[in-house]
């Protein structure tokens, strides 16, 4: 039922707004007109303005934004992230779906999204706020054959992919180690990324990416950190053209990254960096200590420094200003 929706939403698109004969849509599908019929108003209820015109057949006025298959594929330049899209309108988590998806088997770039999660999860049992049909929230299944220890720097990879995907927006993004994406000092964008591995390999990784596009309000107390495009640009923006431009711009850094040049999601998390000179404290054996935020290096790690004049480096973790 949903595969035939999709074929012949397909079958619409590629004329671009002109007409296909009812006809030629049994045809090709090998379906009756009634079903033919049944299926585009379907389309009409998901959001498509479809016209239909006795004797010309139908046509395609206006798509919904929301973060089908359908709607982000021809948005894609890629070769194997989003390639395949699975869409729900209301799941839990998206990176709960995906690991069950990552289980099953699905291929390599695959990619989950939705229009609203129940219950969206941060790091460390933390909760994701979502606001239906308004954020851009996908999980994407990688499964890059590495060592476990490879994994760390894919997040800040994330990380880079999206704010570059919003500086080219006009946007002014930073980039807090190791996972959020702010503007103005609040969070727009929030990466969880989990694994699952043997000893010497690593299975497949979930990177789910939330970002706030056009919404409108946050509940207490998430509004105190966030922010949404909206608030800080004024205007609704399109998130399936978000979802697919933060896709193709996340491919070709994780290529890199996976043959060995991992320079240009360094140079952009280095360039954008929020947290570097500043002064910031972090949890170390039980204990807040406070250091000063350096560099990142080479394997995704931020380098503190703290007043006696030692110095760590940091895998992962929270950091506070
Ligand atoms: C994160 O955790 O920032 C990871 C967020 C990942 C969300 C995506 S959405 C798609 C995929 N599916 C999921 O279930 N999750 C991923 P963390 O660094 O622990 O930050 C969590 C904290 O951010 C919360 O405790 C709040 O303070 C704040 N927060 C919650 N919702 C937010 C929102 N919508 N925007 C900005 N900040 C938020």
């Amino acid at each position: 039922m949903v595969v035939m929706k999709g074929k012949i939403l397909t079958m619409l698109k590629k004329r671009q707004g002109d007409f296909v004969s009812g006809q030629s849509i049994c045809d090709s599908l090998g379906v009756s007109r009634t079903a033919v019929w049944k299926h585009v108003n379907q389309l009409k209820e998901d959001g498509y303005q479809v016209e239909s015109v006795p004797r010309k057949g139908y046509r395609i006025i206006s798509s919904p934004d929301v973060l089908t298959s359908e709607e982000i594929v021809p948005l894609l330049d890629t070769d194997f992230i989003g390639r395949n899209v699975i869409n729900h309108h209301e799941v839990e988590s998206t990176n709960l779906t995906a690991k069950a998806e990552g289980r099953s088997g699905c291929v390599d770039g695959t990619v989950v999204t939705t229009e609203h999660q129940t219950g969206g999860r941060g790091r460390s049992g933390r909760s994701w706020s979502s606001s239906p049909g308004e954020a851009v929230q996908m999980s994407i299944v990688l499964r890059p054959g590495t060592p476990p220890a490879t994994a760390p720097p894919i997040t800040q990879i994330g990380a880079a992919a999206v704010a570059v995907t919003l500086e080219a927006m006009g946007f002014a993004p930073k980039v807090k180690w190791p996972n959020d994406v702010l503007i103005s000092g609040k969070k727009v964008c929030g990466i969880l990324t989990e694994m699952t591995c043997e000893l010497d390999r690593i299975d497949f990784i979930v990177m789910g990416i939330g970002i706030n596009v056009n919404v409108k309000a946050f509940p207490k107390p998430v509004d105190e950190v966030a922010t949404s495009l909206l608030l800080e640009g004024g205007r609704s923006l399109d998130r399936r053209k978000i979802a697919a431009e933060v896709l193709n711009r996340f491919e070709p850094l994780y290529r890199g990254y996976l043959k060995g040049n991992g320079k240009t999601y360094l140079e952009i998390c280095r360039r954008l960096s929020w947290l570097e000179g500043k002064e910031i404290s972090f949890e170390k054996d039980g204990i807040t200590v406070t250091a000063t935020a350096g560099d990142i290096d080479e394997e995704g790690r931020l380098e503190v420094h703290f007043p006696g004049g030692s110095s760590e480096k940091l895998l992962s973790g929270e950091v506070h200003l």
